[in-house]
């Protein structure tokens, strides 16, 4: 069901071990490119055309009337509608935290940098409808651009055949109960060119965020530049680091809630106790067949992104930890704290045996939109600050200026580039030496 990596023997960098499903985007960036410029040069009708082609619906509007968000709210399971409130609620909390203030820095008497925090004027949201529907995708799109305090935002997400071609009926309540009134009935890469290009109703937009398929992540690497973008994802993960002080039926049914987004996604458990391996690798079919989505899960857990790492001690496995930079790190150990403050490379890290990573999909307050495929190295999950600006203002006056005057003419002639020193000599007639 799930192989087995001993790297108790190994002194190698574990980078090379470990391993992961690389989603082949440059391939899709040919299929992506002409559905791209169909949407630039025809808009709505290119819209039409191709979400007719793709989803097999036939819209006669992209754009979802106000009256279908507010009446999906209305019918919307009051248990459902009170879960999504509360993990509004906790995401605003925390996220309401990550707001900047400007930031003045007096350099010298009359000279200072100011750091100016400024939102992103539009944003466009991509909530994915394809294995699953996603309205918790919403609140976490949604909360930090909000808070950032975009101006403008809007939403779109696949329409679905049983819904009349509309996005599904949760999705369009999320967006209620957030306040959102513009969303469109567009999906894959389509809806990226519709934003970044502006469709009918739909204006550019400056930034897209959001999780998507291989053609979303393609039109994202095809129009970045165009538009901002927060990351390509690719297929979700989740590693779990563990002692032999885990309970293994926490650990499987962890291993399997992440499997189950994706027969791609990757699950793999690191630990220093061969008895653990075991008694997970005991509760994995168990519970897999138990499970709603077990064909996919077995398939992301059987396959080769996926598996059991026996590292000699902890020691080693954090550095297997930190050479992966998982989206999703649970860690599972008898001094969880202390093992977590030494991650260095995740999206969001999971601490104890109380925090799965369904807590963070959809309550713990945290964002679930999170660095994929090793990213993590490098970049963060959404944030406030994924939605905002640092603009610096320099503001000199004539003693500031002259202080410093000659050194910006000595590097300005050092990079040949007298021009340069010339516009700070002109303000001061041409005194300060030309060096
Ligand atoms: N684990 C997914 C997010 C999600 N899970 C949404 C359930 N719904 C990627 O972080
Ligand atoms: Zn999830």
């Amino acid at each position: 069901m799930i192989s087995r990596i001993d790297l108790r023997g190994s002194t190698e960098d574990p980078r090379g071990l470990l391993p992961r499903a690389e989603l082949d985007v440059e391939a899709a960036l040919a299929k992506v490119r002409p559905i791209c410029e169909d949407v630039h040069h025809r808009g709505v009708e290119a819209l039409i055309e191709i979400t007719e082609r793709f989803d097999g619906v036939r819209l006669t509007d992209i754009r979802v009337p106000k009256a279908a968000i507010t009446a999906a709210l209305e019918t919307l399971d009051p248990a459902v509608r009170a879960a999504l409130e509360e993990s509004i609620r906790r995401a605003r909390l925390v996220h309401r935290e990550q707001r900047r203030t400007d930031h003045t820095t007096q350099v010298v008497p009359g000279g200072s940098v100011t750091e100016r925090w400024v939102p992103v004027e539009r944003v466009g949201l991509y909530v994915p409808g394809g294995l699953a529907v996603y309205p918790s995708s919403v609140v976490m799109n949604v909360v930090p651009a909000q808070e950032a305090g975009v101006p403008s935002l809007a939403v779109t997400s696949p329409p679905q055949k049983e819904f009349g071609g509309l996005p599904h009926p949760t999705i369009l309540a999320a967006c209620a109960l957030l306040g959102v009134d513009e969303v469109y009935a567009v999906g894959g890469a389509q809806a990226i060119a519709m934003f970044a290009y502006g469709a009918g109703e739909c204006r550019p937009v400056n930034l897209v965020t959001g999780p998507g398929n291989i053609w979303v992540a393609a039109a994202k690497r095809l129009l970045k530049g165009r538009i901002g973008i927060d990351a390509e994802a690719g297929p979700t993960e989740i590693m779990v680091l563990a002692d032999a002080t885990a309970d293994a039926r926490h650990v499987a049914a962890d291993l399997i809630s992440q499997a189950e987004h994706d027969p791609m996604a990757a699950s793999i458990l690191v630990t220093d106790s061969v008895q653990l391996a075991e008694a997970v690798e005991r509760e994995l079919p168990g519970q897999v067949e138990a499970t709603k989505h077990s064909e996919r899960i077995a398939t992301a857990l059987g396959g080769p992104q996926s598996g059991i790492v026996l590292v000699r001690d902890l020691e080693q496995g954090l550095e297997v930890v930190n050479a992966y930079g998982a989206e999703h790190l649970e860690i599972q150990t008898a001094d969880a704290e202390a093992v977590a403050a030494r991650v260095v490379n995740a999206g969001a890290v999971f601490v104890g045996p109380y925090a799965p990573v369904s807590l963070g999909d959809y309550a713990a307050g945290s964002n679930h939109v999170l660095p994929t495929g090793g990213c993590a190295c490098h970049s963060s999950g959404l944030s406030v600050q994924s939605f905002l600006r640092g603009i610096h203002v320099v503001s000199y006056d004539r003693d500031a200026l002259a202080e410093v005057a000659g050194h910006v003419v000595t590097l300005a002639n050092a990079e040949d580039l007298p021009g340069h020193g010339d516009a700070i000599r002109a303000r001061f007639d041409w005194t300060v030496p030309n060096q």
